[in-house]
C-alpha cells in the first residue's frame, strides 16, 4: 500500500540533484510511477542579486538562509500536487536518524517535499510555521552523524531508499520481502549474509560448497550462521 506519487525538492543548487534522471529513479519517473520536481530557491528571492541567506541573529559565523523565499517556494510546490496533506522533510545533522523504518513511513505519503539547505542551515521559523498548518507535517531528517554542505546529498540518499520501496520500481518483489524483515528493527536484528555468483571459482576463492549443494535447509542454516558472524562483528546485538 505505498502511496508516494509526487516528490519536490527546493535547493539553490538543482543540478545537484541531476542523478535523480539516472537508474532506479529515473525509470520510476520515466514509467510515470512518480513525479519528481526540482525548484530553484532563487526563483523566490525579489532583489536583483536574488539573495538567500544573511548574517544571523545573536552572532556568530556563517550564514543563514533567510524564511521569505523558502515560505513562497513551499507553499508554490505545495500547490503541485492535491494531496491533503504534504509532508515537508527538511534536511539537517540534527535530525532524527534516517532508518529503514522512515523510509518505509514515508512511502505512505502522496506527497514530499525536501528543503535542502545550504549554508548554516534554513531560518527556524520555517519548520516551525509549517509544523503549525494542519494540512503539513515536518520532519527533520539526518541521514547520519557527520555534517555534510547541504541537504541535496542527503536527499538523494533519502528519495533512493523511499522510491526502490515503491512496488513495480524493482522487478523482484521477493527481494524486498526478505529485506524487510530482516531490517525490521535495526538492533535486534541479523545483517545480511555474502553472496555469490559465477564462476564457482575466482581468483583461487571457492565459493562455498553449500551453496552448490541444492540442499535448501543447509543454506538457510549456513546464510545464518554467516549472518550472525558478521552481526557479531559489527557488535550489533545478534538475534537471539
Ligand atoms: C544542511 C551545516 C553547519 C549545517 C547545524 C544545510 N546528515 C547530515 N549531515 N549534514 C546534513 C545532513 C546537512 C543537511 C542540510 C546542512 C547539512 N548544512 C550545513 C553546517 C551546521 C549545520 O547545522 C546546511
Amino acid at each position: 500500500m505505498s502511496k508516494v506519487n509526487r516528490f519536490d525538492v527546493i535547493t539553490i543548487f538543482p543540478d545537484y540533484l541531476a542523478p535523480l534522471k539516472l537508474s532506479l529513479i529515473g525509470k520510476a519517473a520515466e514509467a510515470g510511477l512518480i513525479e519528481i520536481g526540482v525548484h530553484d530557491l532563487r526563483a523566490q528571492t525579489t532583489d536583483v542579486h536574488g539573495s538567500v541567506d544573511d548574517t544571523p541573529y545573536g552572532g556568530g559565523a556563517g550564514m543563514v538562509m533567510s524564511p521569505e523565499p523558502w515560505g513562497k517556494a513551499i507553499d508554490l510546490v505545495a500547490e503541485l500536487s492535491d494531496a491533503p496533506v504534504h509532508e515537508l522533510i527538511v534536511l539537517t545533522p540534527a535530525g532524527e536518524k534516517l532508518t529503514q523504518k522512515i523510509a518505509e513511513e514515508l512511502t505512505k505519503s502522496r506527497h514530499l517535499i525536501f528543503a535542502c539547505g545550504r549554508y548554516e542551515g534554513i531560518d527556524a521559523r520555517v519548520t516551525a510555521y509549517y509544523q503549525s498548518q494542519p494540512n503539513f507535517k515536518v520532519r527533520e531528517v539526518s541521514i547520519g552523524d557527520y555534517v555534510l554542505g547541504g541537504g541535496e546529498v542527503a536527499t538523494l540518499v533519502i528519495m533512493e531508499a523511499i522510491i526502490r520501496l515503491i512496488p513495480g520500481v524493482i522487478g523482484n518483489p521477493l527481494s524486498l520481502e526478505e529485506e524487510s524483515h530482516s531490517l525490521e528493527d535495526e538492533n535486534s536484528t541479523l545483517v545480511e549474509y555474502p553472496t555469490y555468483t559465477k564462476p564457482a571459482q575466482w581468483r583461487g576463492l571457492n565459493v562455498p560448497e553449500v551453496l552448490l549443494s541444492g540442499n535448501h535447509g543447509a543454506i538457510a542454516a549456513f546464510r545464518r550462521e554467516q549472518s550472525q558472524i558478521r552481526t557479531t562483528k559489527l557488535t550489533r546485538n545478534p538475534e537471539k
